[in-house]
């Protein structure tokens, strides 16, 4: 079927010489009649405010075909319809107080989820606001009114801001704040994907790792040196992780022209990588690589001992060819989300804007806390209102329209 969804005010008029609009959200057969072509289709009529877009919404279900679905669409143009813009559907309805901003980002990420984990975070975002985000409101407005009232009548009538007892109350909800931040980080990691680089030295596993945690057989392992020689990339998801995975070719000095060409592109592989995995096989030494290569990178790469099944090591030790990967999962799972699991982070904010204004208004919570007892109210009251605000941004109740330009360039159309 194809589906085709009007909005706007007045359809039932506008629409008349097409139809007559059913009974409100009940599906009803209705034959439409236009340039010759004469359709049976399933239409609905939502009447605003009560559709998905505030406004009147009229869904049309017609057969799949896409040349037919085009002449319905001109001939609705005829009428005064035009083409949506993408996401301008959900624009509307944010526009007209039917969804918030977080529910609108969070629709995003579900239409461009790729693996069940991201799904699962997505409509844990669209279901609700979270709960910190009440509490900030319900914590920060008494304290602002006692500010303003301190700024306005502090010295006629003796009101006197108690540092003590606000320092209090926001300590207990900048914890919460530290709680959030590191569920959002995790949860923005999932959202994006980790990029996970493996490197390493010639026959270290590379590719073996590579072929066991996409769950295929996409690159080839053989016991010769030299095997991978292009950098080959895979999504998936891994234990509840979603992956980018890149493998590349075994680090060495090469005469092979080819092989020398896939080393000159672990670089950037290195560079945009979350993670680097830097393999060196059991009762191998050391292969150099850190004090060279991988020096600039230091900082995000995991040490990995491959070949597990041949001896001890201490530190994260695999047997990707068996199966046998629970350190690794431990050892991402540390690193990346913080030693949470994906499921802890559930309904957490995810996406860089919200990330940032997370971190924003944390910043202004310890700027409060910082305070010295005896300063003046003004000062308070100034940056209560500055908190107050940062969370309006995060809502969407304070909005600027080039955010908003930026957020539906995302979406598709129709939606
Ligand atoms: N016993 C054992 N063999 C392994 C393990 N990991 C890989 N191998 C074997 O080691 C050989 C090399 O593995 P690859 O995964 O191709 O190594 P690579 O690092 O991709 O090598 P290049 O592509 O040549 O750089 C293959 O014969 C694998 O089957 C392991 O943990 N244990
Ligand atoms: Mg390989």
């Amino acid at each position: 079927m194809a589906v085709l969804r009007v909005s706007g005010s007045s359809l039932a008029e506008r629409l008349a010489s097409l139809l007559s609009l059913p009974e409100a959200r009940r599906a009803a057969l209705r034959t439409l009649e236009w340039d010759g072509f004469r359709e049976r289709a399933l239409v609905l009529f939502f009447p605003g405010p009560n559709s998905y877009t505030g406004e009147d919404l009229v869904e049309f279900q017609v057969h799949g075909n896409p040349l037919l679905a085009r002449r319905l669409l001109s001939h609705l143009g005829a009428l005064g319809v035009r083409q949506a813009e993408p996401g301008e559907f959900t624009r509307r309805a944010l526009l007209h107080g039917k969804q918030g901003l977080l529910e609108v980002e969070a629709l995003r990420d579900l239409v461009a989820a790729e693996t069940d984990t991201q799904i699962r975070l997505a409509q844990a975002r669209a279901g609700a606001q979270p709960a910190w985000i009440h509490l900030a409101r319900t914590t920060l407005a008494p304290w602002m009114a006692r500010a303003e009232a301190a700024v306005d009548y502090g010295e006629e009538e003796g009101i006197i801001l108690d540092h003590k007892d606000l320092k209090e109350n926001l300590a207990a909800l900048r914890a919460r704040f530290h709680v959030e931040q590191t569920r959002s980080r995790a949860a923005r990691h999932l959202r994006e994907g980790l990029r996970l680089g493996i490197v390493g030295r010639p026959n270290a596993g590379k590719s073996t790792l590579f072929n066991a945690l996409a769950g295929e057989d996409r690159a080839i392992v053989t016991d010769l040196p030299g095997t991978t020689r292009d950098v080959l990339e895979v999504r998936c998801e891994w234990r509840g992780l979603p992956l980018r995975l890149f493998d590349t070719a075994g680090l060495r000095d090469s005469e092979d022209r080819v092989e020398q060409l896939g080393v000159a592109r672990v670089g950037a592989v290195l560079e945009g990588a979350d993670l680097v995995l830097h393999l060196t096989p059991i009762g191998e030494g050391p292969d150099g690589l850190l004090e060279t290569t991988l020096a600039p990178f230091r900082g995000k790469v995991l040490e990995v001992r491959t070949f597990a099944d041949r001896g001890e090591a201490a530190g994260v030790a695999i047997a990707a060819h068996q199966g046998d990967l629970d350190a690794l999962e431990a050892a991402l799972k540390e690193r990346l989300l913080g030693g949470l699991a994906p499921d802890a982070c559930l309904g957490a904010l995810a996406t860089g804007r919200q990330l940032e204004l997370l971190d924003d208004l944390a910043h202004q919570l310890d700027l409060l806390l910082a305070l010295e007892e005896g300063c003046p109210p003004e000062v308070s009251a100034s940056l209560l209102q500055g908190a107050w605000a940062q969370l309006a941004r995060l809502t969407g109740e304070d909005r600027a329209d080039s955010a908003l330009d930026a957020l539906f360039s995302g979406f598709c159309l129709g939606k």
